[in-house]
């Protein structure tokens, strides 16, 4: 008997998971690949191309993951390829400085206004990790707040669960973190202006930054309110503390001088990661000089990496960041990108289905739960049993989505009017499916 989630058997990557569970813990180098939200077994991918992931069984997906965030232009543009082939030919990496990280860190301080000086690391939770030493380090102070439902990598001082009330300092939610690192960091509900402010009056002299999403994506997508972000902006600036902007998924994604462009928000800090790289494994945090200026070796606050600005990364993202700036895809997403999510809501109603759907530009998420989900106790609340048939599927029709209900969805230069009305067919046929 099928117990599987999928109507379809996928000999070779059953095979390969089962082979993958003896070499690596849980088969995979991060559980969001693990398929742990949704059941079944993981999908092997073979390669990628354009708007297509083709998995080692020979099936084809219309591909809205884009490797989580980073494959805006689809994947294998021509233009990247050929960056990273001539930079193979001069070497992998030299332990020494290049004038291609000048250009990727140049392209991003041109590119994002509050940007002023700019270290690349080599993931978005070095990036995290180091803007948060760097805000205790600028400040000399401790405490760090971050919203429950935002995930900035799997940073200790991040990996914290909301103490007993919201003004109350975190515990770990991992083990390994100890409680002296959870101690210092706050979490709040997001949109949450009133319990903010009481953090602040309880404990603003002691707070050295504010981390968040801008445009959520990790409990699936969550806008902020308009008073949410002047809330952010005057009191950090009314207790010194530095506001860090974690875009790490939305920088050059929502737009090309990311969220902060389209809030009118002008962080302390702000991380990058994923498109940054076109790919490969680049992280970034900047800021303005004052404040980036306390970084080793300009300053006393210690960071490091044997791989930062590899050449290999850089080219990719240099050859990412020259298209988006040169010839802008925003357009063109904008336009698939409310396509597809007006064919899923249309399929949602009809299929009878409590839904809301939440979208940003060409980022997007279907919950499975009624509007409006506006912070994680409403996202909490969503039919997760439910996506999970959905995404099973969709997956048996063709469609690659996020394998959990708390990400997004990602629309890419890429896919064509025809994926979009292919997926949205999908949709319809399994919408109905699930809401019986
Ligand atoms: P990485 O260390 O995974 O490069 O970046 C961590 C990170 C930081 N900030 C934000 C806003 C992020 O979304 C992420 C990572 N995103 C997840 C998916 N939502 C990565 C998937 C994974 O962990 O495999």
């Amino acid at each position: 008997m099928n117990t599987s989630p999928s109507q379809i058997s996928r000999p070779l990557s059953q095979a390969a998971f089962e082979h993958a569970l003896t070499l690596m813990p849980g088969g995979v180098n991060s559980p969001a690949r693990a398929f742990g939200a949704v059941g079944g077994t993981p999908i092997f991918i073979e390669r990628a191309e354009g708007a297509y992931l083709y998995d080692i069984d020979g099936n084809r997906y219309i591909d809205y993951i884009g490797s989580w965030g980073p494959m805006i232009l689809g994947h294998r543009h021509p233009a990247v390829v050929a960056a990273l082939n001539a930079a193979i030919e001069r070497g992998t990496s030299y332990g020494a400085p290049t004038v291609a990280e000048s250009e990727l860190a140049e392209r991003i301080i041109e590119a994002v206004e509050s940007v002023e000086k700019v270290r690349l690391v080599n993931s978005g939770t070095e990036a995290t990790m180091s803007a948060i030493r760097l805000a205790r380090g600028f400040t000399g102070r401790d405490v760090i707040i971050k919203f429950a439902g935002n995930y900035h990598g799997h940073v200790d001082s991040l990996l914290v669960a909301a103490g007993s009330s919201a003004a109350t300092l975190g515990t770990p939610n991992s083990p390994g973190v100890t409680a002296g690192t959870a101690q210092d960091t706050l979490i709040l509900e997001y949109n949450d202006v009133e319990g903010l402010e009481e953090a602040f009056a309880k404990r603003g002299a002691r707070i050295a930054g504010v981390i968040f999403e801008p445009i959520v994506g990790n409990m699936g997508v969550v806008v902020p309110s308009g008073k949410f972000c002047e809330a952010l902006t005057r009191l950090t600036q009314q207790h010194g503390t530095l506001l860090i902007c974690d875009e790490v998924m939305t920088g050059f994604r929502i737009a090309f001088g990311g969220a902060q462009d389209l809030l009118g928000l002008k962080p302390d800090i702000t991380t990058m990661g994923k498109i940054v790289g076109g790919g490969l494994p680049v992280g970034a945090y900047g800021g303005r000089a004052e404040v980036m200026n306390h970084i080793l070796p300009a300053g006393k606050v210690f960071q490091a990496g044997t791989l930062s600005g590899n050449p290999l990364a850089t080219a990719a993202g240099c050859a990412t960041l020259k298209i988006l700036k040169e010839d802008p895809p925003y357009v063109k997403l904008e336009h698939l990108s409310a396509r597809l999510a007006t064919g899923l809501r249309e399929a949602a109603e009809a299929a009878g289905v409590p839904h809301s759907l939440a979208r940003v530009r060409s980022m997007m998420t279907l919950f499975f739960g009624e509007g409006p989900i506006n912070d994680w106790q409403a996202a909490s609340k969503c039919d997760t049993k439910r996506f999970a048939r959905f995404f099973w599927g969709m997956m048996d029709r063709g469609v690659y989505l996020p394998c959990s209900q708390y990400e997004a969805l990602f629309v890419s230069a890429a896919h064509t009017e025809a994926d979009i009305d292919q997926t949205i067919t999908a949709a319809g046929e399994v919408l109905e499916e699930v809401s019986k």
